[in-house]
């Protein structure tokens, strides 16, 4: 069952079954006070506005029993995972490791690590801890959606141009055609996301495509209604 959504730069069409929806790095450590994304002097409050689009898309590819992997950017408590250059990158003390309202900063099971409540993983979700901002480098990843034929994915979390845009030039150096959802990801930066949505999708789809999720709802609608009366 093939699925088309109206996307740029041109559609992209993608069944389910070999589809990955990608939620990067939806953690309290970038969206809530006294985390990473605050310790570097970011207003985290723009990137709260995406959460009920990404509860939305969720929902949907788990309507849809699309495989789901959820990134969490986090460091090993001994740091051991933790290059310097970004160990000391920051504030003096509200740096990676260093304790903070919500635990140490960005080290894995710690409070502030966590994927917010909104988007908690299920049970046979995937969750991939990453220590670097592409999803692919020093984590399981590759052969872990080899071993499922998955050949498409589905964008979305944050920050566009950091995380979520490394991950998916990581995407499609590997070969896998890109979506990304445009109004489920954000960046602390507005108009560095806009630079990003336009990079991804400049040269024909570079990277790959975008697509507002009410053109990812309506392409679902339209498979879901000609599956309807292929049976009258
Ligand atoms: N600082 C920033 O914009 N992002 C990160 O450090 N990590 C992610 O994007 N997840």
């Amino acid at each position: 069952m093939m699925i088309h959504v109206n996307a740029k730069p041109h559609v992209f069409g993608f069944d389910p079954v070999s589809t990955a929806l990608v939620i990067i790095d939806m953690q309290r450590d970038f969206l809530e006070p006294g985390g990473f994304g605050a310790a570097l002097g970011n207003d985290v409050s723009p990137l709260q506005a995406i959460v009920p689009n990404v509860e939305n898309l969720l929902a949907l590819a788990r309507a849809k029993n699309m495989l789901v992997v959820h990134t969490r950017e986090s460091h090993l408590p001994d740091l051991s995972d933790c290059p310097h250059t970004k160990r000391i990158h920051g504030k003096p003390g509200l740096c990676i490791g260093d304790p903070g309202p919500m635990g140490r900063i960005l080290v894995r099971d710690e409070p502030g690590n966590q994927i917010i409540p909104q988007l908690a993983p299920m049970a046979g979700e995937w969750v991939i801890d990453k220590p670097g901002k592409g999803m692919f480098y020093a984590t399981e990843l590759a052969d872990k959606l080899a071993s499922r034929d998955i050949t498409h994915l589905v964008f979305a979390g944050v920050t566009t141009e950091v995380c979520v845009q490394t991950s998916m030039r990581e995407a499609n150096d590997r070969g896998y055609a890109c979506l990304l959802i445009e109004n489920a990801t954000e960046s602390y930066f507005p108009s560095f996301k806009q630079a990003t949505l336009d990079m991804v999708v400049a040269q024909g789809g570079i990277v790959g495509c975008t697509a507002p999720l009410v053109a990812l709802q309506a392409s679902i609608y339209e498979e879901e209604n000609n599956k309807v009366s292929e049976h009258d």
